[in-house]
């Protein structure tokens, strides 16, 4: 019999390119039909014909509460009944801008957007504007959403520029763009070396997560802002994933390293278009109507949004909370990296804050050829055995997991219980 989710696919690829509105989403790189899901509460979603998983993807990082946090819920509630959007500021946006401010001690003004992408555009814009400059370096492996000029992948060589990674985008739009390796310190200097003054900005994930999760080398990130401030470039900290996904400080207060620009997104809108970016005041004014450089949104700051990501960061402020869902997030790489050891699997794991890698390789990979080495079919045979015992890890071997503060030691004994019955027969 053909279940609601294959009929359901079935009729979205008619109407919707892929079925999918977002590609990842689709299975292509682990295989078989995405999954339709109906309903989520707290670690756990149902999929359409009623079988449910605990979830370690959490809509790619939001949901670091879990599904459908009764104090989330309430609150954009209560907000929509007083209207969905303006157009117009609103108190809540001055409360979420003073929060985000009083949060992270680089971000002195912050102008709010819908998606991790806008952030990540028009901070380029910005940096670009206020330094009069147009190159830009970017890390391969990073990902900065879907802006053309963002959209590289390495060219030829350690200081060639980019070359686009999709059809559509011109060859003179990321002739600017430079691709170099991540946590690759001589690169970086050489490129600063030869290019230093006509670099309007660095932009990085602190800690990668979208080429599964790197973390930076020790004085990487140090490096980064030493010569961003030795030639005038702007250092934008893409935080749209590490943000209070890492610590109450964001990725640059775990690592101590200050950026002049921040984007964020994600867990500032618990579930709700949000993102937003932010940082030096001088640079910050440089943004229309008071600066030259033009940024815009229709439903930027809508207030649904901002009161789903204030009842959000409200929450995560509470004492203990990172330390809590930081112990849960090891407990599960421990326990499935002792699984796969114990039956002499080549794997290894790791855990910053609530996020997670998993890697079918020996050591823990620091760049992109390492991430490059793990066995790709060996997680995508894991994935579709764990979704076979109810738990659903992200669809591809290089995206990071995220732990939700709802997930309890239940979740996370029955998830390393699921891995032991899987590689006990591997
Ligand atoms: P959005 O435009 O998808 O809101 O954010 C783009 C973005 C920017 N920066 C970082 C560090 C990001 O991780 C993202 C988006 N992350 C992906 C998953 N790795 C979103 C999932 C998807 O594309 O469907």
């Amino acid at each position: 019999m053909t279940s609601r989710n294959q009929q359901l696919f079935e009729l979205s690829q008619k109407v919707i390119p892929g079925g999918v509105n977002s590609p990842v989403r689709a299975f292509k790189s682990v295989g078989g039909n995405p999954i339709f899901f109906q309903r989520g509460q707290g670690a756990h979603v149902w999929d359409v014909d009623g079988k449910s998983y605990i979830d370690y993807v959490g809509s790619w990082g939001p949901l670091i509460l879990g599904h459908a946090h009764p104090e989330v819920v309430k609150t954009v509630q209560s907000t929509a009944q007083n209207g969905l959007t303006f157009g117009a500021p609103t108190e809540a946006e001055l409360e979420i801008a003073e929060l985000i401010c009083e949060l992270l001690p680089s971000i002195e003004q912050v102008r709010l957007v819908s998606s991790g992408t806008e952030a990540g555009m028009s901070a380029i814009r910005l940096a670009r504007g206020y330094t009069g400059r147009s190159r830009i370096i970017k890390f391969e492996g990073c990902y900065h959403g879907h802006d053309d000029a963002l959209l590289v992948k390495a060219g030829s060589g350690a200081l060639t520029f980019g070359n686009p990674s999709s059809a559509g985008v011109p060859e003179e739009t990321v002739g600017h763009t430079m691709v170099l390796k991540y946590n690759d310190l001589s690169g970086l200097e050489d490129a600063f070396k030869k290019y230093g003054n006509e670099i309007a900005a660095v932009i990085v994930e602190p800690v990668a997560g979208n080429m599964n999760l790197v973390a930076p080398k020790a004085d990487f990130l140090a490096s980064l802002r030493t010569l961003c401030t030795q030639h005038g470039s702007v250092l934008i900290f893409d935080e749209v994933m590490t943000g209070f996904r890492v610590g109450l400080g964001c990725a640059q207060g775990l690592y101590q390293v200050k950026p002049d620009l921040t984007t964020l997104g994600k867990v500032i809108g618990g579930g709700m278009p949000m993102a937003a970016f932010g940082g030096r005041r001088d640079i910050m004014q440089c943004l229309a109507p008071i600066g030259a450089v033009y940024q815009a949104g229709t439903l930027s700051g809508n207030p649904v949004a901002v009161a789903a990501g204030l009842a959000t960061l409200k929450q995560i402020m509470a004492t203990g909370f990172y330390e809590q869902l930081g112990d849960k997030t090891k407990q599960l790489v421990s326990g499935i990296s002792a699984a796969a050891n114990k039956n002499g699997i080549s794997f290894s794991a790791q855990s910053i804050g609530g996020m997670f890698g998993f890697y079918f390789r020996k050591e823990i990979p620091a760049s992109f050829e390492e991430v490059m080495e793990c066995d790709k079919d060996s997680f995508n045979r894991f994935f579709h055995l764990m979704l076979n015992e109810g738990v659903y890890l992200a669809p591809s071997a290089f995206e990071a997991g995220f732990v939700s503060s709802a997930h309890s030691d239940v979740e996370i004994n029955q998830t390393i219980s699921a891995a032991e019955k899987i590689f006990s027969a591997w």
